[in-house]
């Protein structure tokens, strides 16, 4: 996809959630008072948000970690630990986002203003006083938060519309689109009036289409001037164009040259120029429109172009036109809505691995474990982070806690050596 910022890699890391309080109420004059440690706080979610204002992913170039609060941990007197804060993450429209290592599909935020939670916070340990039974009414312990997992994402912009309207301002981008779809988009004799595409769809043949009209091209786009760069941005998300001009020059300026400006930018842009284009000629009610498009006609004909004419104003030849789009996008590649992926845990049995203590490391063995092993490449975070993850899913750390590890403990699985962290 061209040369644009249109895949980013980011860490994200919900919440842990806070710990239980193993606390005993304590007033003057009253003994063993019963057990008051409050509930650790849960961890902060991690949401996504689909931002029509944002055109591209290069803010993640420059801030690539994201993490949720902790939730705080519970305290005497029944004083639950503070809920962490979420955090929410805004995404261009369209984006899909995979977790790095397996590219297995997190979200695709393709719908315009959508809220999405992507990573849960960690639950709150309880306190103590739950744990207080007849005969145990003492207890002096809690339980801890739930910690959560750093996941390393991929963000990638995928095609939103199935058409974009390009042209020079002021040849009906936007009165086409009213003309023809459902849209209401705002129509002013400015330049530059559109500066997000409007979205519309039209129905044809029993099919949706969405079109986008995609403003703010000026010349130059190309070096980066301007608006220029999210005009360009903006055009190579779509599947097919329509090229606009005023056909009439009521504007002083010639079509054709219009046509091939425009052209020009996109050639200079990647693989843009080889994007189908279907040249529609606007304006068409106004004098001096049959003449251009002659010559109009006679120039698409060396460009192997299909013309059409068109009048937004009084909304004629727009039936020809959609029936030939139509047609164009039968054969071009769909947009693809991707499925979200539930993560895979491998298919590991408890008895395939086993936890071995020589009285100074924790061994974990197994065939289970050398499988798993194997598909690990311990120089590369991503991978050890998936590694830690599906070691939690598989009970091995459960596992290890269980055999006596703890904080600082040693462990090795295989030739890896580290120290057990909660
Ligand atoms: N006479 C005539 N005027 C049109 C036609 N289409 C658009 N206009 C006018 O041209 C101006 C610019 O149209 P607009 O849709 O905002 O252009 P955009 O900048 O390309 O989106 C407006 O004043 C429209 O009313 C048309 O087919 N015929
Ligand atoms: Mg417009």
């Amino acid at each position: 996809m061209g040369n644009f910022v249109d895949q980013v890699k980011i860490t994200v890391k919900a919440g842990n959630g806070g710990n239980g309080s193993a606390s005993f109420h304590r007033e003057k004059y009253v003994q063993n008072g019963g057990p008051d440690g409050g509930d650790g706080g849960k961890g902060g979610d991690v949401l996504l948000y689909a931002d029509v204002n944002m055109h591209t992913l290069l803010d993640f170039r420059f801030h690539s970690k994201y993490t949720a609060e902790n939730g705080g941990d519970g305290t005497g007197g029944l004083r639950s630990g503070k809920r962490g804060e979420d955090l929410t993450i805004k995404v261009p429209v369209g984006t899909v986002v995979r977790e790095a290592e397996s590219g297995r599909i997190m979200a695709d935020m393709d719908q315009p203003g959508e809220t999405r939670i992507l990573l849960h916070g960690g639950r709150g340990g309880w306190g103590n006083k739950h744990f207080a039974t007849a005969t145990r009414q003492a207890p002096n312990f809690a339980k801890p938060g739930t910690k959560t997992e750093i996941y390393t994402l991929r963000l990638e912009l995928k095609t939103i519309a199935d058409v974009g309207l390009v042209g020079y301002p002021n040849v009906g981008k936007s009165s086409i689109l009213s003309a023809v779809t459902s849209a209401r988009p705002r129509v002013g004799n400015y330049h530059f009036t559109t500066l997000t595409p409007n979205l519309g769809i039209v129905r044809q043949y029993g099919r949706d289409m969405v079109l986008a009209d995609i403003p703010g091209l000026i010349e130059g786009a190309a070096d980066g001037a301007g608006l220029g760069h999210d005009f360009l941005r903006h055009v190579e998300r779509t599947r097919l164009l329509l090229h606009v001009v005023d056909i009439s020059g009521s504007e002083g300026r010639d079509p054709l040259e219009d046509l091939d400006r425009i052209n020009t930018e996109l050639e200079r842009y990647g693989t843009l120029g080889e994007k189908p284009q279907i040249i529609v000629c606007n304006k068409m009610d106004l004098p001096g429109a049959e003449e251009n498009a002659k010559r109009m006609r006679a120039l698409a004909e060396g460009m192997g172009c299909p013309v059409f004419e068109v009048s937004a104003a009084t909304h004629q030849g727009f039936e020809a036109l959609l029936a030939e789009t139509a047609k164009q996008l039968e054969s071009l590649p769909p947009i693809l809505h991707y499925q979200e992926e539930e993560e895979p845990v491998p298919e590991i049995k408890e008895d395939d691995y086993r936890v071995v203590f020589d009285g100074a490391t924790y061994f974990v063995e197994g065939a289970g474990m050398e499988r798993l092993l194997e598909t690990v490449n311990f120089d590369d975070l991503d991978s050890l982070n998936w590694f830690h993850r599906m070691l939690r899913k598989m009970g091995v750390i459960d596992a290890l806690r269980e055999a006596g590890a703890g904080e600082g403990s040693s462990v090795q699985i295989g030739e890896m050596e580290f120290d057990f962290v909660e």
